[in-house]
């Protein structure tokens, strides 16, 4: 694999069967990427360092899951300029619900693009499109893959309007 362009971070290696899916998007996609647990309440030190340092190591996106009080996607977006994406992880209790209210409802001026409870696939496709801006052959591959939807809703008897 490529030199990393997305950090997929998470609160726990609990998170880990939810976040995954982030990962085999990017694969899809031939991107590059690399995937830690940096605890915002277990390892904070580690965690804003991980925010502080991401973009000069590299990284163009980051991808954080957290469940419960899930504050990590939004600690890191306080201290790195780049897109923040957050999924809320679903866990025991409350459905995921507390992780996405966690995660969604950010102070104006720190902004985390926030996916559906469990959606780690959307995060992995929102950060390739991300990267596609800069990059026509991915933008090329993206617009590809959008097809593919089309036809597999088609083969399934979806009735389109043209
Ligand atoms: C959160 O606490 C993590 O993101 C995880 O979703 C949750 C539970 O973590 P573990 O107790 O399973 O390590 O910080």
């Amino acid at each position: 694999m490529s030199q990393p362009r997305v950090g997929i971070v998470m609160g726990s290696d609990s998170d880990w069967p939810v976040m995954q899916a982030a990962a085999e998007a990017l694969e899809e996609f031939g991107i590059g990427y690399e995937a830690d647990v940096v605890s915002a309440h277990r390892m904070p030190d580690e965690m804003l360092s991980y925010g502080r340092d991401a973009a000069g190591r590299g990284l163009s996106v980051i991808i954080a899951g957290a469940g419960g009080a899930a504050h990590l996607p939004g600690m890191l977006a306080a201290v790195t300029p780049l897109p923040v994406i957050g999924v809320p992880v679903p866990l025991k209790y409350l459905d995921g619900m507390d992780s996405l209210l966690s995660i969604v409802q950010m102070p104006a001026g720190v902004p985390v693009a926030t996916v559906s409870i469990g959606n780690a696939r959307n995060a992995g496709l929102l950060a390739a499109r991300i990267l596609a801006t800069g990059d026509a052959d991915l933008q090329a591959r993206m617009v590809e893959f959008q097809a593919s939807l089309r036809d597999a809703a088609h083969a399934k008897g979806a009735v389109v309007r043209e």
